[in-house]
């Protein structure tokens, strides 16, 4: 039997604990923040969103990135505290023993996973090759259960740690106390300067994410430009017409667009990235195109991007999202005509909808 070497007075179950609980929140969190993302942005037939709160995603996951972030130092302070028992030797003593270091070692691997797949999803690194939304959300449910097997197992261990005080075993080097603090600090560091990505007031504390989300053209940042797009000439060719398919097939033209009755929204666009930036769209109603189309109105329908390929070239919504007042065919944002960039020449804005869903340069609308 080996018993680990490093110790450290720092390594004590009251640490772990303590840490532990704070990260628990967080994960607790993140993972239900995250289920509601990933159904609004895999959505199932029998629990659709619906259009209000108009803020809704980007709470969710404003919150979502935020305590995934903020789980980061909280991690890797756990595993500081307990590493060396990862290497326990014997590995495995008895049944329970096994599955206890079985559900760390799933609960450790997945953590891991999420936390540096989350990270590069952010930075729109893609170094792997699987789809991200599917591993991450899959990974998740690993993450959750092995956390409850683990929560299990240890609750008397969790609850007499809890209950001990931080007793300070040496006058000597950082203090279990210090160590605490300085952890508390880092999620507090790390948590200002990303949040002003979706909360306005802390912009100018925005030092550590990737975007800011009131730079770009018309004060808005762009995820995909119209020449990544491919839509550089499409979107401003002369004979360019916005098709809708119904009883009454439309075809309209920017200016057929403008002559109908136009509207003004503050909406946000919610990127899955975590930034978020609200701004005044204004537009036509798509409920009275679908009206004018003759389409029914309990049905749902796709919108197409002259966008060739990529993901985010369409998009569908439920009969109810698609005839909100505030689901808007936006021609302007901010009194300005679309930047290319944001979807010259109509884009969909709509309330409580992730920014992957707006889809950019329409020029289909169908039922589905
Ligand atoms: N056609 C099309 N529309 C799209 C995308 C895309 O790749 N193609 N990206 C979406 C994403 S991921 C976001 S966050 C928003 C951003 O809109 P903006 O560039 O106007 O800020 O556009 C969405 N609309
Ligand atoms: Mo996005």
């Amino acid at each position: 039997m080996i018993t680990p070497t490093l110790t450290s007075p720092l390594r004590d179950t009251r640490v772990t604990a303590r840490v532990g609980r704070v990260l628990g929140i967080a994960i607790a969190v993140c993972f239900v923040t995250g289920l509601i993302s990933h159904l609004h942005q895999h959505p199932v037939g029998w629990l659709p969103i619906p259009p209000s709160p108009a803020w809704g995603y980007r709470v969710t996951q404003g919150l979502h990135v935020a305590t995934g972030l903020a789980s980061i130092p909280l991690v890797l302070v756990k595993l500081f505290t307990v590493y060396p028992r990862l290497f326990e030797t014997p590995a495995v003593r008895s049944v329970g023993h096994a599955l206890e270091r079985g559900s760390i070692a799933v609960l450790v691997a997945s953590m891991l996973f999420e936390l540096t797949s989350g990270v590069a999803n952010i930075a729109q690194w893609y170094p792997f090759h699987f789809f991200f939304p599917t591993a991450h959300y899959a990974v998740a449910w690993a993450l959750v259960g092995s956390l409850l097997v683990h929560l299990a197992v240890k609750a008397p261990v969790i609850a007499e740690a809890l209950r001990k005080r931080l007793s300070e075993p040496t006058e000597e080097g950082l203090t279990r106390r210090g160590l605490l603090v300085a952890t508390g600090a880092a999620v507090v560091t790390l948590t200002a300067v990303t949040v002003g990505q979706t909360v306005p007031g802390l912009r100018r504390l925005t030092l550590l994410a990737p975007r800011r989300p009131d730079i770009g053209p018309q004060g808005l940042p762009v995820n995909k430009t119209a020449t990544a797009a491919g839509v550089r000439t499409t979107a401003v060719a002369a004979d360019y017409a916005l098709a809708v398919d119904g009883p009454t097939p439309l075809r309209l033209s920017v200016a057929d667009l403008g002559a109908l009755p136009q509207h003004e929204v503050e909406l946000p666009i919610t990127c899955v990235e975590g930034w978020s930036a609200s701004a005044p769209w204004g537009g036509v109603r798509l409920a009275d195109v679908l009206d004018r189309a003759g389409v029914a109105p309990d049905a749902a329908i796709r919108l197409t991007s002259l966008q060739q390929g990529g993901l985010y070239g369409s998009s569908t919504m439920t009969a109810e999202q698609a005839r909100h007042d505030d689901t808007l065919l936006a021609l302007r944002v901010r009194g300005e005509v679309l930047a290319l960039d944001h979807g010259y020449p109509v884009r969909l804005i709509a309330p409580n909808r992730p920014g992957v869903l707006q889809t950019k340069w329409l020029t289909r609308i169908e039922v589905v």
